[in-house]
């Protein structure tokens, strides 16, 4: 379970890191897996052309045209993830940040394997990850598991602290609604942000709400990270909507 100070560092900051929450067995068997998926990367994959994001390959013909960015649906890619999605040492903890009893897993978009590859990988601009969702709230929490470390040059998430508290303008952001890098009270705003830095079996927890940004892997090795996200089964996915396309996993 988390300490009052992790679950009000969690209240004020958006974000709070676990550390060595996953043995190292537990990480080694599922980079185990991630390592067959990937040559050649198996279905379902989002590709860095798909995301276009700064510094990704320009289309699935260029040089690294076919690097994978997410293999999604890590649910189902092996018992593994299963049990780490579900097992007590996560919900537990996700049940004291939401308040609840009752938590669901989604199988929807953060259901994923992250995998940054050193030369095509690209750049994530600022954004909350509610972008992503729709729901009758936006009270969700993505738990981020590091295969292996993570710093600023690897690609490694940089957070910014008190973001999910502060609701701003539309206009603050652009059309696919990433912070605007043109406005000077958004540059302080990224100012103030802080890299997460995360070895492997560490694990994040954040906000829906919490702006976060990441860099380009500078480095030779793939950044290997597992994320899912949370919610209370009283907030539930929009009808119709990508954050409804498959059941949830009640846990
Ligand atoms: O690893 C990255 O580039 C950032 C990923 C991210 O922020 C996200 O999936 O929401």
């Amino acid at each position: 379970m988390f300490s009052q100070k992790q679950c009000d560092q969690f209240s004020s900051q958006g974000f709070v890191i676990d550390r060595k929450l996953a043995s190292s067995g537990v990480c080694q068997a599922m980079l185990k897996v991630v390592r067959r998926s990937i040559h050649p990367p198996l279905a379902p994959v989002e590709f860095e052309t798909d995301v276009q994001y700064p510094g990704a390959p320009s289309d699935r013909l260029s040089p690294g045209g076919d690097t994978p960015r997410r293999l999604l649906h890590a649910y189902t890619r092996g018992s593994v993830f299963r049990k780490w999605a579900t097992t007590k040492a996560i919900t537990s903890r996700v049940k004291q940040l939401l308040f609840t009893k009752d938590i669901a897993v989604s199988q929807n978009h953060h259901n994923c394997i992250m995998t940054k590859h050193p030369g095509f990988s690209s750049a994530t601009l600022w954004h909350q990850d509610i972008r992503f969702w729709l729901f009758d709230r936006p009270d969700l929490i993505s738990v981020w598991l590091a295969l292996g470390t993570e710093y600023a040059d690897n690609g490694g998430l940089k957070l910014i602290p008190g973001s999910h508290l502060q609701a701003l303008d539309r206009g603050r952001f652009d059309a696919a609604f990433f912070l605007r890098q043109d406005l000077p009270e958004n540059q302080t705003l990224i100012d103030s942000a802080v890299a997460a830095e995360l070895s492997q079996g560490d694990v994040l927890f954040f906000h829906s709400d919490t702006f976060h940004a990441a860099g380009r892997n500078n480095t030779t090795q793939v950044k290997t990270s597992v994320v899912f996200t949370y919610h209370d089964c009283n907030n539930q996915p929009l009808v119709g909507t990508r954050s409804a396309r498959y059941p949830d996993i009640r846990c």
